[in-house]
């Protein structure tokens, strides 16, 4: 468990770097997608030698720092210890939860990846800073991913995380009314990006949003023009109002 942070979710940009288009490098690309408004970005580069992960998240990081913007690692702890970035993203088959937070220590934000219900109420009993939930379409960027949720199915599995109370003390649902941060992911773009955002919540839970935002990969990472397309998202997100 871990005490609540602050950070903005709203654009969160997940790396490929493999993904870039031609001639673009990835520091200027994360770059751009910032100015355009991406407000947290995950580096997730499943294919590189340790060493060459470090040095390109140092690189990163020492971009993203100044402006503010929470930089975290996907899978490796050991990387984000190394570069000594904001946090870290897992999933069931990395680091746990437990010893990411014993080896990262109670400042930096860790989130966890949930698919299903079993997931939520193990992510939920960890307590962690916010979650990743999807599939919410099928995607190429993660090949061996789960069955699609689709947009009733990340609904009706937000609305069973807003019951789960975490641990106390928590920001996590229960006594405080609050919720966990979570952000859906899998095959968002600027085209269902709309329905993606009101097909998420409610109506039946007042004024409560369950998403903080949404994750991107491949809709920033190949655009040739990553800041327009970053300020699209962003005024979608922003845009959204709370629901009565
Ligand atoms: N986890 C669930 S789907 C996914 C990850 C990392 C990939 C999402 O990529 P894209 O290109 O935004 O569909
Ligand atoms: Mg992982």
């Amino acid at each position: 468990m871990s005490s609540p942070k602050k950070f903005d979710l709203s654009v969160y940009l997940v790396t490929d770097s493999s993904l870039l288009p031609p001639g673009a490098t990835l520091v200027d690309h994360v770059l751009k997608a910032i100015r355009g408004g991406a407000t947290i970005v995950q580096l997730r580069e499943k294919k590189m030698a340790t060493r060459d992960f470090i040095k390109l998240g140092r690189e990163l990081h020492e971009a993203t720092k100044p402006l503010g913007v929470p930089l975290l690692i996907n899978d490796r702890v050991d990387v984000a210890v190394a570069v000594g970035c904001e946090g870290i993203h897992v999933g069931w088959d990395d680091c746990s939860y437990e010893d990411a937070r014993k080896l990262l220590g109670d400042d930096k934000i860790i989130g966890l990846s949930v698919s299903n219900k079993e997931q939520a109420e193990k992510a939920a009993a960890a307590g962690c800073d916010y979650i990743g939930v999807g599939p919410l379409y099928a995607t190429k960027t993660k090949p061996d991913h789960s069955p699609p949720l689709g947009t009733q199915g990340l609904r009706s599995l937000l609305e069973y995380i807003a019951t789960l109370p975490g641990p106390e003390g928590s920001h996590w649902g229960g006594a405080w009314g609050t919720k966990v941060p979570a952000v859906a992911i899998g095959g968002i773009n600027l085209d269902n990006l709309h329905h993606v955002m009101y097909q998420s919540v409610s109506p039946q839970h007042e004024n409560k949003k369950y998403l903080s935002g949404i994750a991107v990969v491949s809709a920033i990472m190949a655009s040739p023009e990553p800041e327009e397309v970053c300020k699209k998202f962003r005024k979608m997100v922003d845009e959204v109002p709370p629901f009565a």
